[in-house]
């Protein structure tokens, strides 16, 4: 038997946007903790610290839990304070954070509101570019980043609506961001993951019609998990990722590569769009 080092040995870093043990964060935290990192877990509010702590415990190492809402410069400024007066440097961030108005996630995007439009770029996208801001002088070389996306930003799909906006707004911002922070040695990604059912993705109706629509046409004819998304994500912020930096990473099953609906499931498609 040959023994290996784990990827994350001796690593440190900061992930946001955990709320639960559906989150897509949980499946990057139990990822990047099999290949022993020490974890840091920001949460948005009391309510949610209720939920992340019994999770945390779960952990090898006892992460360090912050509170950090995105919506406000004082508490991201913070929080990354904290990060840096209680562990000096870091080596990744994983930044897992979108809202936008539930009611306006129907219906048409040009009927978006002002306020909706601000808050949904703010919370989706500046905070991204605030985390890196933040991050940049505590990140030691070799560092990396990495952001969630999803398909909506590049093609049109029902409902998804100012969110694909926003999610476009976020890949553009990971080049820029790749660009600014390549000069300090650290590496900028996003994963682009295929639909999964979790808190954010449970107040969309016909959520459970994705799935099953996802299922039957993409490559691998099945949805992909939150585990498969948190070693892709661990993958990028590894050494195995050393050579990519403002990349999107599609980690969907390869559905975002077909053009038709596939024909071996097309009546089950059919009988999907009759219900
Ligand atoms: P989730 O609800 O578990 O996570 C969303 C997180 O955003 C929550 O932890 C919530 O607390 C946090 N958040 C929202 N507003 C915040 C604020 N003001 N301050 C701090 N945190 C705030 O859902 P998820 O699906 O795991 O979402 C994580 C990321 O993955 C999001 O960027 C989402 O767009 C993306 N994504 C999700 C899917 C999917 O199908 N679930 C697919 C592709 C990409
Ligand atoms: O990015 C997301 C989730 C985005 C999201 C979801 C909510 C629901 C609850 C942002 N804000 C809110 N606000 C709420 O109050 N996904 C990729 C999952 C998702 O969301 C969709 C999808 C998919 C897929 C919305 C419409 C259509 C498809």
């Amino acid at each position: 038997m040959t023994e290996t080092t784990a990827l994350m040995a001796g690593k440190k870093g900061l992930i946001m946007g955990l709320a639960n043990d559906k989150s897509i964060a949980w499946g990057i935290a139990q990822a990047l903790n099999a290949q022993g990192a020490q974890l840091a877990i920001s949460y948005q509010n009391e309510a949610l610290e209720k939920r992340v702590q019994p999770l945390a415990a779960q952990l090898d190492k006892e992460p360090l839990l912050i509170k950090c809402d995105v919506s406000d410069s004082a508490s991201v400024e913070a929080c990354f304070k904290e990060l840096g007066d209680k562990w000096g440097k870091i080596d990744f961030l994983v930044h897992a954070i979108a809202f936008s108005d539930k009611n306006q996630l129907k219906g048409r995007t040009i009927d978006t509101t002002r306020d909706n439009f601000r808050m949904t770029m703010d919370i989706s996208c500046f905070s991204f570019l605030e985390a890196c801001k933040y991050a940049s002088p505590i990140m030691n070389e070799g560092g990396a980043i990495v952001t969630l996306t999803y398909m909506g930003s590049e093609r049109v799909l029902p409902n998804y609506n100012i969110m694909g906006v926003a999610k476009a707004a976020l890949e553009a911002s990971v080049r820029y961001a790749a660009n600014d922070m390549g000069a300090q040695g650290v590496r900028v990604n996003a994963v682009s993951a295929g639909p999964i059912k979790t808190l954010a993705a449970s107040g969309i109706g016909d959520f459970r019609k994705i799935l099953h629509w996802n299922e039957l046409n993409a490559p691998l004819r099945r949805n992909v998990t939150q585990e498969e998304v948190g070693m892709a994500v661990m993958a990028l912020l590894s050494p195995c990722g050393s050579g990519i930096s403002g990349e999107v990473i599609h980690v969907d099953c390869g559905y975002h590569t077909v053009g038709m609906l596939a024909l071996d499931n097309a009546k089950e498609t059919a009988a999907l769009l009759m219900e």
